[in-house]
């Protein structure tokens, strides 16, 4: 009798895994358009075959891995003339004709066949995101998948979400694992911020100081901000990523249809580089040591001279830098750059006479010109922080505005493409609630109601007709108080997931309570499969 209990348990179980699915409208973020067909449900078991065209093998792989991880299914996958099987199959076609976007895709499923249709590796990508949250979050033997027709393409062409590695660095495994959260929330870009004031974290052949020098510094933890203090421990901390790392790194954000963008900041932000080599600053004779503290350095020297060795040093190491990302984009930094040091150096303000530089904003454009002429050369596109428009010398560069709407108009005024990262709402740095015992971060309150409700397109600038120049926007995470993968996590969840739909979604089908109850159905869920750390809280703090 106890067996038989225990079948009926069993049979019951699986009856129940066996429901149908995707009949409701659950995803993340929200599709343009998503039709429950009504038709006879397809059954995906064990047999069922991807089948897919020669230009998604490795989404075929990828979409593998996925079905086994959070179904248990194995399935096979069959050579592109397979396609009369007598089984279920899952269709990868690449289509230009009805998949007329970049990025689109259709997902119908109908009869034997789920189909997914698009144009290019992102949208494909697109459409299998979406076929994973129709999915059950389970092991299943067999599931019963309703009929569908999604049709879906993104509102901006840039969705990134920036990490900082510099103040903190993560594992390999951890940037993969941010890579797939970006891929499930259907961002396109990884911006990935390498080097800063508090430790360089890329392999250059040419240079190999920095990173055995410019990697480490003498603390674990780096303080201190207002009524917080500084915390420091006598720890080295460091290291760095070597370029294979970062090749398997960019091959892997490819499959998931994520661009890797690098960021060098310079010209400021560069005391790791003054560490390892101090002939590239104002003070060739000081020993500088890879910075404990953060902010902006007045007092601390961060910022590089304008001498050949320093321009022969910034062509080598953007040129390494373009050879190892093949993306279009290069990000050069040129946010807060410090003016004193240059002011205060004769050779400077020589240099600045002989070159026609009126002040020091101007030689801080000088410089952005001059790496962009070199990652030119190497048919790269530049992008900088808005600071990098101080100097009135015309760039082509791509600004990336973390000011307010007020910046981001007056870039899209000089004609310059903008993707919009204003602190407010777009740090996620910052709290997410007003509770004083809430972990450690910075710049206030920025719960996240505040992002989703974010235009990353001023009224203003719709009024002007200049919104063709905003082509995104991008989400920040600084590390100064991340110092693991977990607090990462917590801080970037929901507030991430908020954000993809503020760039995916066509703001007249937004609706926050709506929004809350997916995250509830969806990423709750999807969280604790994910194994992850978010803010639990974010009813109570909107
Ligand atoms: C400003 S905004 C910075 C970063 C800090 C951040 C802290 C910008 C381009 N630079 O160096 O980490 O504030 O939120």
């Amino acid at each position: 009798p106890r067996f038989v209990l225990f079948t009926l348990l069993f049979s019951a179980l699986t009856f129940w895994c066996q429901g149908q699915t995707a009949s409701v409208n659950n995803i993340v973020p929200k599709p343009v358009s998503f039709i429950a067909t009504g038709e006879k449900p397809v059954t995906l078991n064990k047999h069922t075959v991807i089948v897919a065209d020669a230009a998604y093998k490795q989404q075929a792989e990828y979409l593998q891995e996925l079905l086994l991880n959070q179904c248990n299914l194995g399935l096979a996958i069959a050579a592109p003339d397979a396609r009369k099987t007598r089984h279920s199959r899952i269709m990868l076609v690449h289509d230009t004709v009805e998949a007329n976007r970049p990025e689109m895709y259709w997902l119908e499923a109908g009869g034997p066949v789920v189909r997914i249709k698009a144009r290019d590796v992102a949208g494909m990508v697109h459409g299998i995101q979406t076929l994973m949250q129709l999915l059950p979050l389970q092991k299943v033997k067999e599931v019963k998948f309703a009929t569908v027709e999604v049709k879906d393409y993104p509102r901006f062409a840039y969705r990134g979400m920036h990490l900082d590695v510099s103040r903190h660095i993560f594992p390999l495994d951890f940037i993969k694992k941010y890579i797939d959260y970006l891929a499930f929330h259907k961002f396109n870009t990884f911006h990935w911020h390498l080097t800063d004031d508090q430790g360089w974290r890329l392999q250059i052949d040419s240079y190999p100081k920095l990173t055995e020098v410019g990697a480490w510094r003498n603390s674990t933890l780096i303080g201190h901000f207002k009524d917080t203090p500084a915390r420091y421990d006598s720890t080295r901390y460091g290291g760095f990523y070597t370029k294979d790392q970062v090749r398997e790194i960019v091959k892997y954000a490819a499959v998931r249809g994520i661009n890797v963008v690098p960021e060098i900041d310079i010209p400021g932000h560069s005391r790791a580089i003054i560490a390892a080599y101090p002939e590239f600053s104002t003070r060739p004779d000081t020993v500088w040591q890879v910075a404990n503290t953060w902010g902006m350095y007045n007092r601390q020297n961060n910022v590089l001279a304008p001498t050949p060795g320093t321009f022969q040093f910034l062509e080598t190491v953007f040129g390494e830098v373009a050879d190892l990302f093949p993306g279009e984009y290069v990000h050069i930094g040129g946010d807060e750059c410090s003016k004193m040091w240059w002011k205060a150096d004769p050779k400077t303000q020589a240099f600045m006479k002989a070159n026609g530089l009126k002040d020091e904003k101007e030689l801080q454009t000088y410089f952005i010109k001059q790496v962009s002429g070199y990652l030119a050369k190497k048919n790269k596109k530049v992008i900088g922080w808005h600071e990098i428009l101080e100097g009135h010398l015309d760039t082509t560069a791509v600004i990336m505005n973390w000011g307010g709407a007020k910046q981001g108009i007056e870039a899209a005024q000089r004609r310059h493409t903008v993707i919009m990262s204003p602190g407010k709402p777009l740090y996620f740095d910052a709290y997410q609630s007003k509770d004083p015992k809430d972990s450690l971060a910075i710049h206030g309150y920025n719960p996240l109601d505040a992002v989703y409700n974010f235009n990353p397109v001023p009224a203003e600038l719709q009024q002007l007709r200049l919104d063709k120049y905003i082509l995104g926007a991008q989400g920040n995470v600084w590390t100064e108080y991340m110092g693991s993968p977990a607090k990462v996590e917590y801080m970037v969840f929901p507030r991430m997931t908020a954000l993809s739909e503020v760039l995916w979604t066509d703001p007249k089908q937004k609706d926050f309570e709506d929004f809350k109850r997916r995250i509830k159905t969806t990423m709750i869920p999807r969280f604790s499969f994910w194994g992850s750390a978010y803010f639990k809280n974010f009813e109570r703090w909107t």
